[in-house]
């Protein structure tokens, strides 16, 4: 380990604002062109598409509309902010966007009392936009909005004829809270999930691939209720900063408002072995929050230990990480800069209001 501070050196600073109109301009705003390129971007960084036939079809016919839920939650980080990024890939190519603050989804999985959430539901909102959702472009909704409404409670009893017990509990396998002796809201919560796609009326349902079995009941039923069934897009669940599942309770994170300081020192002391791509949340971030937005990745090295390089995509980068020729602490020290670039504008919009 050598000692290097990790602050923002002027050749960084520079490549960083030649690169900024790129992320203003082209990537937060207009609307790809043609259906090839809005593919193209609607597909990148995802694990899946169920299907893609489905979605070329939706596509061609008409303006889409896709959205993703979020149960409230008194931090937004790094993982949110997987999904967050395809919303806004997903506005270039032209398709609507409605965020859910899914309240009453979060009551039944026990993360609070319900005024607590709603509370926090209304922060959530401040801190999507201020991560760059246009604010006349999306529309935020409130679970409870229309979840109490009398169509929609029909409807999921109507549901809860035509799941299985077994089926709504495995489809929660790798969402809900609480493991061991399951309660009854945990099996009334993937059937509501599968219901707001209907009553929202998206083309589109987006989500980590940790919603995958809630997405594929939603597939099944919905057509049986009379609803059409939605096309999914499944983003990466990012690894922990210690290369564990990603927890609140573990901290193991970077919360959109941690300051540059602690930025720096999570990524510090971030697992990252070297020459090691898989599961090194380091690498993963450089993956899925760096390259989408940059031109370029910078790396500034003193010439003994092989002197700057640039990095113009992902695969360059991840060829020369696994060959050897960067080492973790190097990487580190640039990710936490342009990390910390990256997070500037939302902690001072988060701070405007
Ligand atoms: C979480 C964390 C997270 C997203 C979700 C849950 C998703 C919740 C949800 C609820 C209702 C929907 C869609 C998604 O209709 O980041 O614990």
């Amino acid at each position: 380990m050598y000692p290097r501070i990790f602050a923002l050196s002027l050749k960084t600073f520079k490549s960083l604002l030649r690169h900024f109109p790129l992320m203003s301009s082209a990537v937060l705003s207009g609307s790809a062109a043609d259906l090839e390129s809005r593919i193209k971007i609607i597909k990148r960084n995802l694990v899946e598409v169920v299907t893609e036939e489905e979605m070329i079809e939706v596509l061609e016919k008409k303006k889409p509309k896709a959205y993703v839920g979020y149960e409230p939650s008194g931090e937004i980080h790094l993982g949110h902010m997987m999904t967050v990024n395809k919303l806004i890939d997903l506005q270039q190519a032209g398709v609507d966007i409605i965020v859910l603050l899914a309240d009453l989804h979060a009551y039944l999985n026990e993360k609070g009392d319900f005024d607590e959430i709603k509370e926090v539901a209304e922060y959530n909102r401040k801190a999507f936009i201020a991560l760059g959702l246009d604010e006349s472009k999306v529309k935020f909704v409130l679970g409870s909005d229309f979840q109490l409404d009398e169509d929609y409670v029909l409807d999921v009893h109507k549901m809860a004829r035509i799941t299985t017990v077994n089926r709504a509990r495995r489809s929660m396998d790798e969402v809900s809270r609480r493991k061991r002796d399951p309660v009854v809201s945990q099996m009334i919560y993937p059937l509501m999930q599968a219901l707001d796609i209907a009553h929202l009326e998206v083309d589109f349902a987006v989500g980590g691939i940790d919603q995958r079995k809630i997405h594929m009941l939603a597939r099944e039923n919905l057509p049986k209720l009379g609803y059409p069934s939605p096309v999914c897009l499944h983003t990466p669940i990012l690894v922990g900063l210690d290369g564990e599942k990603m927890s609140s309770s573990k901290g193991n994170y970077i919360s959109v408002r941690d300051p540059p300081e602690t930025v720096n020192q999570k990524i510090r002391k971030a697992f990252c072995p070297e020459k090691q791509i898989e599961e090194n949340p380091i690498i993963q971030i450089a993956q899925y929050h760096i390259f989408p937005r940059f031109e370029s990745f910078i790396v500034e090295r003193p010439e003994k230990f092989g002197g700057d390089v640039e990095y113009r995509t992902f695969e360059e980068l991840s060829r020369d990480y696994s060959a050897g020729n960067l080492h973790p602490m190097d990487l580190k020290l640039s990710i936490a800069n342009y990390l910390n670039k990256l997070l500037e504008n939302t902690r001072r919009k988060l701070n405007e209001n």
